[in-house]
């Protein structure tokens, strides 16, 4: 049986995970609008995922005896500057989701819980690589500036350079 204060970090990081999702549907959407297709298919993807990282938590509480909690999502930032803002919240979060990682992290070491521990260790390094993602393309923004067509080549480029990362 899964302790209080461990059921009750998982099933928050269940909503950081949604509100991830729901934050990265309405960026792909902005892109989308705005004419950078690239960009818009990147954060559809990403998207999906944190709705699969959702998911896996969703699915370990329930097995471990705990109740999973859907949660209710405030609506999330829908208007942006511009791609480097974009990608500015885009580190902003993922920093944000690792933070709340350790958090769990470290309570499950307090609490003995190691499984739980074991469980989120594939949340740690998927979150480095998201991190690393994150920086890697904000760097490749800010060389660009506020270059427009840069922003297009970028945008033409991205499912390459997130391949690569
Ligand atoms: Fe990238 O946030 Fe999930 O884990």
């Amino acid at each position: 049986m899964m302790k209080p204060e461990i059921e009750n970090l998982l099933n928050n990081q269940i909503k950081y995970e949604a509100s991830a999702s729901m934050h990265y549907l309405a960026m792909a959407s902005w892109a989308d609008s705005s004419g950078y297709n690239g960009i818009a298919d990147f954060f559809y993807m990403h998207s999906e995922e944190e709705r699969l990282h959702m998911t896996k938590l969703v699915k370990f509480v329930n097995e471990r005896g705990g109740t999973a909690k859907v949660p209710a999502l405030e609506a999330p930032k829908s208007d942006f500057k511009g791609v480097i803002e974009l990608f500015e919240e885009f580190l902003k979060s993922e920093v944000f989701v690792t933070e709340k990682i350790n958090e769990i992290i470290f309570e499950c070491l307090e609490h003995k819980d190691y499984n739980t521990h074991n469980f989120m260790q594939w949340y740690v390094s998927e979150q480095l690589e998201e991190e690393a993602m994150a920086r890697t393309m904000l760097d490749k923004l800010s060389l660009l500036g506020e270059d427009k067509s840069g922003h297009y080549m970028f945008d033409r480029d991205i499912m390459g350079f997130a391949a690569d990362i």
